[in-house]
C-alpha cells in the first residue's frame, strides 16, 4: 500500500523494460566530486534514486569510464570542460546548475555541475527527476538557475504543536524531544523542499509566541537548521514584537528605546552563534491585535529597521508582513495595507521585504491582485502566497492552486506600462531589486501522508517549482507532479490532469463566483455563510463584503463608492472602474451590481451567479466521475482516499450553492431559472 509518506520521491522501479535497460546502459555509475555535506546528501540521494529506478546496484566509480554520471561544483572537476559550461556558470549564480552530456576522450558523460555544491544537490534532484519521468536523457544540456532569491516556507505552527489553519494533523516540530530527538521526518522534509529548489523554512506562527526566542527554544530551533543545511535550507523564526517585554524584562518594546535596540541586538548575537546561518526574522505587526511599533506611536519602518539592524552584520533579513487592517479606521479594508505602507516605500533598510498577501483581502478562492505590487518601487516585495487551503475547503477538497498563482504573477500592474507583472516586481526585475523573495503557507502536519488531502502535496510542490521559475505553467507542473505520484501511463495523466486542472475555477464556483469574496463561516472559515453579521469588527462579518440587498449585490469600489480602484495603475484602475469592462470575474469585487444586469452572456446577473453555482457543483460531479476510471488502474488506497474525500466535496459544494444561492434569492426575490435541480 501507498500511505503517500514519500511525497513525489517514490523512485519506484521504472516499469517500462526497454527504457529500464537503456537506462542501465547509459548509468554505469556515478562519481561525485568534493566532500561537503551538500555532495555527500547528493551522492546518497542519487544512489537511492538509482538503485531503486533500476532495480540494480549502481554503485560510484574512482575511474572515470563511458556513461557515468559526472557530478560537482565546477572546482572541483579536474577535466577539460567545454568551454559553452565555463561561460554559462557566469550567469547562474549560487543555486544555479548544468546538467550536460559531453565526450571526452571517447568517454561519454552526464555532468552535473554548478559554481557551488548547493546546485550539485539541485541538478542531481533534477536528473532524478529526468528519470522519474521517464524522460530522453541521451543528450541533455540543461541550464537551470532560480528567478527569486528566498523561497520559504511559512509555518504557522505553534509551540503547542497546534497549526493555525492547518488541516493535516499537528506540527512536524517536536519541541518536546528536541533537540535531541531527530526525527528522521525531518531529514524527509529537507529532502522534499531541496528537490522543488525551497531554501528557507519559518518555523513558527506568525501570531508568535516569544518562547521560540529564548535559549531553550533557539537550541532547539539550531538542532532543526543542522538537519536542513546540507539541503540548502535556512532557518527563520517569527519575532514577537513584544518579546523585549515578555522574555526580556523590559518594560517598554518601543522600537526608538536604546535599550530595547540592545536587547535585539543582543537576541541576535545569541541566536547567530547557535545557529551562524539564520536567515532572519518573519513579523506580523499591528494586525489582528499582534503587537508593534505603531502601539508606541511608531511607524512600520521604525519597527523594521531596528530588527534589520540588529541581523545585518550576519547577513539576516526582515521579512515584514503587509497584512494589516483595523476596524477603528473608517476606510475599506481592501485599501488599508496599501495606504500604511506605500508611504513608507523608500524608507526600510536595505536588508528588510515587505511580505505581501496575493490579494488585497486573505487568501480568497478569487480575488484581484493585490495592490501594493507595482506601488512600491524603492522596497523589495515577497510574495505571500497561502498553500493551506484555509479558504479553499481546508483539507477535504480537491484544489489545485498553480492557477490560482499563476493568475495572480501574470497579472499586469502597469506600473511602468504594459508588461510590468508582479511576476517582475517580485522577481525584482521591474526595479532592480537583488534581494526578492516569494513565500508559501505551509499545509504540511505529521499525517502519514504529511498534506492530509493527497492532492495537498501538488500544492507543495507546485509552490516550490513556481517559486524557483514562475514561467512554468500550471499544466507543466500538474503533469509533473501527477509522473512523480502515480506513475507515467499516460492515460491516467491525462485523466488527473483533467481533474486538476480546472479544479480552483470548480471551487470558485460553487463558492465565491463574480467577485464574491469573504462569504465563508465565522471564524473557522469552512462552510458558506453569507449571512454574518454583529461580530466585534465589521470585516470579520459577511455582509460587509457582499453587500446584497433587494436592489444588487457587491461592493463598490469605484471611483462613487470606496474607490479602492485608484490604488492600481492606469489603465487597470480605470478597467475595474467600469462596470462594462471589469472583467467579470472580478466584477462583485467592484461594483454593486443589480439583479437585474445585462451580463455578457445576455443573461441576468441573477441567473448567471446562479449559473455559476450550479456549474460549480456539476464540476465537482464530473471531477467524482472521472476519478471513478482510476479504480483498479491505481494504487487502492490512494484510490479510496481520493474518492472518500471527493464525496465530501461533492455534498459541500451542494451545501454552499444551496446556502448561496437561497440566501442571495432573499434580497433578489426571483426564481432559480428553470431547469436547475432545486436548493434545499
Ligand atoms: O486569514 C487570517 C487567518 C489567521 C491568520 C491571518 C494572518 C496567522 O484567518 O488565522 O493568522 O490571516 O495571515 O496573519
Amino acid at each position: 500500500a501507498e500511505d503517500g509518506y514519500k511525497l513525489w520521491l517514490r523512485y519506484d522501479k521504472i516499469d517500462n523494460p526497454v527504457l529500464i535497460e537503456k537506462y542501465r546502459q547509459l548509468i554505469k555509475g556515478y562519481s561525485f566530486k568534493g566532500n561537503s555535506p551538500s555532495i555527500k546528501v547528493a551522492e546518497k540521494e542519487l544512489n537511492l534514486a538509482l538503485n531503486k529506478l533500476l532495480d540494480c546496484e549502481i554503485q560510484t566509480l574512482d575511474n572515470l569510464r563511458s556513461n557515468v554520471i559526472l557530478a560537482g561544483a565546477h572546482k572541483n572537476i579536474t577535466l577539460n570542460l567545454p568551454e559553452e559550461i565555463s561561460n554559462k556558470l557566469k550567469t547562474i549564480g549560487d543555486e544555479g546548475y548544468i546538467i550536460k552530456t559531453f565526450e571526452t576522450e571517447g568517454k561519454r558523460i552526464t555532468l552535473i555541475t554548478a559554481n557551488a555544491d548547493i546546485g550539485v544537490l539541485y541538478g542531481t534532484f533534477h536528473f532524478i527527476r529526468l528519470l522519474q519521468m521517464q524522460s530522453d536523457i541521451d543528450n541533455l544540456n540543461i541550464v537551470e538557475s532560480p528567478l527569486i532569491k528566498l523561497r520559504l516556507l511559512n509555518h504557522w505552527d505553534n509551540l503547542d504543536r497546534t497549526v493555525e489553519r492547518g488541516y493535516a494533523g499537528f506540527s512536524i516540530w517536536n519541541w518536546h524531544l528536541l533537540p535531541d530527538y531527530i526525527d528522521p521526518r525531518y531529514k524527509d522534509y529537507a529532502r522534499a523542499n531541496a528537490s522543488i529548489g525551497v531554501n528557507g523554512t519559518v518555523l513558527t506562527n506568525v501570531n508568535a509566541n516569544s518562547l521560540v526566542l529564548t535559549k531553550q527554544y533557539l537550541k532547539k530551533a539550531a538542532a532543526l537548521a543542522d538537519v536542513f543545511r546540507p539541503y540548502g535550507i535556512k532557518v527563520y523564526l517569527t519575532a514577537r514584537f513584544s518579546a523585549p517585554i515578555e522574555i526580556g524584562k523590559l518594560s517598554t518594546a518601543d522600537p526608538l528605546n536604546p535599550e530595547v535596540r540592545k536587547w535585539w541586538k543582543e537576541k541576535a548575537k545569541e541566536i547567530y552563534e547557535l545557529i551562524p546561518d539564520f536567515g532572519g526574522f518573519l513579523v506580523k505587526a499591528n494586525s489582528e491585535g499582534q503587537p508593534g511599533p505603531q502601539n508606541y506611536g511608531r511607524s512600520h519602518s521604525d519597527g523594521a529597521n531596528m530588527l534589520a539592524e540588529a541581523v545585518e552584520h550576519y547577513g539576516g533579513v526582515v521579512m515584514w508582513r503587509a497584512f494589516v487592517y483595523d476596524n477603528n479606521v473608517p476606510e475599506d479594508r481592501a485599501k488599508q495595507a496599501y495606504n500604511e505602507f506605500k508611504p513608507l516605500d523608500g524608507k526600510f533598510k536595505d536588508n528588510v521585504l515587505i511580505q505581501v498577501k496575493n490579494g488585497p483581502i486573505d487568501f480568497q478562492p478569487r480575488e484581484p491582485f493585490h495592490p501594493l505590487f507595482g506601488a512600491m518601487p524603492e522596497t523589495p516585495l515577497m510574495m505571500e502566497f497561502q498553500i493551506t487551503q484555509e479558504y479553499l475547503g481546508q483539507g477535504t477538497h480537491l484544489v489545485y492552486l498553480a492557477p490560482l498563482f499563476k493568475e495572480c504573477i501574470e497579472s499586469d500592474t502597469y506600473a511602468k506600462g504594459a508588461g510590468s507583472t508582479v511576476a517582475k516586481v517580485i522577481d525584482g526585475s521591474l526595479d532592480n531589486h537583488a534581494l526578492t523573495g516569494i513565500a508559501g503557507v505551509s499545509n504540511i502536519g505529521n499525517d502519514r501522508n504529511w498534506t492530509g488531502h493527497l492532492f495537498g502535496q501538488s500544492n507543495w510542490y507546485a509552490f516550490g517549482r513556481l517559486a524557483w521559475n514562475h514561467n512554468l505553467t500550471s499544466e507543466q507542473i500538474a503533469e509533473e507532479w501527477i509522473r512523480l505520484t502515480f506513475g507515467n501511463k499516460n492515460e491516467i495523466v491525462e485523466i488527473i490532469k483533467n481533474i486538476m486542472m480546472p479544479s480552483r475555477e470548480n471551487t470558485v464556483n460553487y463558492m465565491t463566483p463574480l467577485g464574491l469574496h469573504h462569504i465563508m463561516g465565522w471564524d473557522h472559515h469552512y462552510g458558506p455563510a453569507p449571512w454574518i453579521k454583529d461580530k466585534p469588527r465589521a470585516e470579520w462579518t459577511s455582509v460587509y463584503y457582499h453587500r446584497a440587498d433587494s436592489n444588487g449585490i457587491g461592493f463598490d469600489r469605484t471611483v462613487n463608492g470606496s474607490n479602492a480602484v485608484s490604488q492600481y495603475h492606469s489603465p487597470v484602475s480605470e478597467i475595474f472602474n467600469s462596470l462594462e469592462k471589469c472583467p467579470e470575474k472580478y466584477l462583485l469585487w467592484f461594483h454593486h451590481v443589480p439583479w437585474d444586469y445585462k451580463m455578457k452572456s445576455g443573461k441576468t446577473l441573477w441567473e448567471e451567479l446562479c449559473n455559476h453555482y450550479y456549474a460549480g457543483v456539476d464540476s465537482v460531479r464530473s471531477m467524482s466521475k472521472k476519478w471513478k476510471q482510476l479504480e483498479g488502474k491505481i494504487d487502492s488506497e490512494l484510490f479510496d482516499h481520493v474518492s472518500m474525500l471527493m464525496k465530501i466535496q461533492e455534498d459541500e459544494a451542494v451545501w454552499w450553492r444551496n446556502a448561496c444561492v437561497l440566501y442571495f434569492q432573499t434580497f433578489s426575490k426571483l426564481p432559480i431559472p428553470e431547469g436547475f435541480e432545486k436548493p434545499d
